[in-house]
């Protein structure tokens, strides 16, 4: 285990869609930071809460690794990476504390605007283009359906044009992006936000009396909000 620590150390996005929203939530719980020379790094000032700024994917790694205690990251990443680092008798690896109230989208299967879509089980034999395989073969052994996933990093939202697949399962918020790829969403997987996510397990060191503080916080900042 890793040792015993004085500090509470929160994982956020350097830069993209959570970057600044998961920031000024923590700034409104009262927390202020003095930041390294190479913005990597956040010193917690008014509060031993410090920040590490990384890619939105490693931060389920991080958790789970002990190398941060807590971390701001879609639903959609911390499920996807529970289920791919869970072997089958496992329990969750990791605790959504709060869903935080932005970065809203969905986990959606989407198929060409030409289908005549009537029901999930249209998809058996299909391959299915996703950066979401876990998520995906989970929600089609549910249903009993035996497709192909074809994994993509990135602009999945082309695979079907491009011969590569015949629908995708991906992030859909305004939908703009499948409309402009002649694909329409058929089935929400999962209904995502930011969430404060922690490890399974409790801390049994003064993080765990911080992290009670932030939670208060944390509450009175997203109530004023709704
Ligand atoms: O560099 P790093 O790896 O940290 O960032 P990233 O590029 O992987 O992540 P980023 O910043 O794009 O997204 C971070 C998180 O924001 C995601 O994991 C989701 O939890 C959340 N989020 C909310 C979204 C969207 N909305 C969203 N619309 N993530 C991606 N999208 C994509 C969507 O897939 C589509 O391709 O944005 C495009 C536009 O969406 P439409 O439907 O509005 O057209
Ligand atoms: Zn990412």
């Amino acid at each position: 285990p890793a040792p015993g620590r004085d500090r509470l150390r929160i994982a956020i996005q350097k830069s993209g869609r959570l970057a600044e929203p998961a920031r000024a939530l923590l700034a409104s719980c009262g927390l202020s930071w003095r930041e390294s020379r190479d913005r990597l790094f956040c010193y917690g000032e008014s509060l031993p809460i410090d920040l590490l700024l990384v890619r939105d994917d490693d931060i389920p790694g991080l958790i789970a690794d002990g190398v941060c205690d807590l971390g701001i990251v879609g639903r959609n990443v911390l499920a996807e990476q529970d289920l791919a680092g869970r072997a089958d008798t496992d329990g969750p690896r990791f605790r959504e504390l709060r869903p935080l109230g932005f970065g809203g989208c969905r986990l959606a299967i989407a198929v060409p605007d030409a289908w005549q879509w009537r029901e999930p089980s249209q998809l058996a034999g299909t391959r299915i283009a996703t950066s979401y395989p876990q998520l995906l073969s989970q929600w089609l052994q549910g249903q009993g359906i035996a497709a192909q996933v074809v994994l993509l990093s990135g602009s999945v939202e082309i695979a079907p044009r491009l011969g590569q697949a015949d629908a995708i399962c991906d992030l859909v918020s305004s939908g703009a992006t499948l409309a402009a790829n002649q694909l329409k969403p058929v089935q929400t997987l999962l209904d995502s936000e930011a969430v404060l996510a922690g490890p399974a397990v409790d801390f049994d060191d003064v993080r765990a009396e911080l992290m009670e503080l932030l939670l208060r916080r944390l509450d009175g900042a997203l109530r004023i909000r709704r």
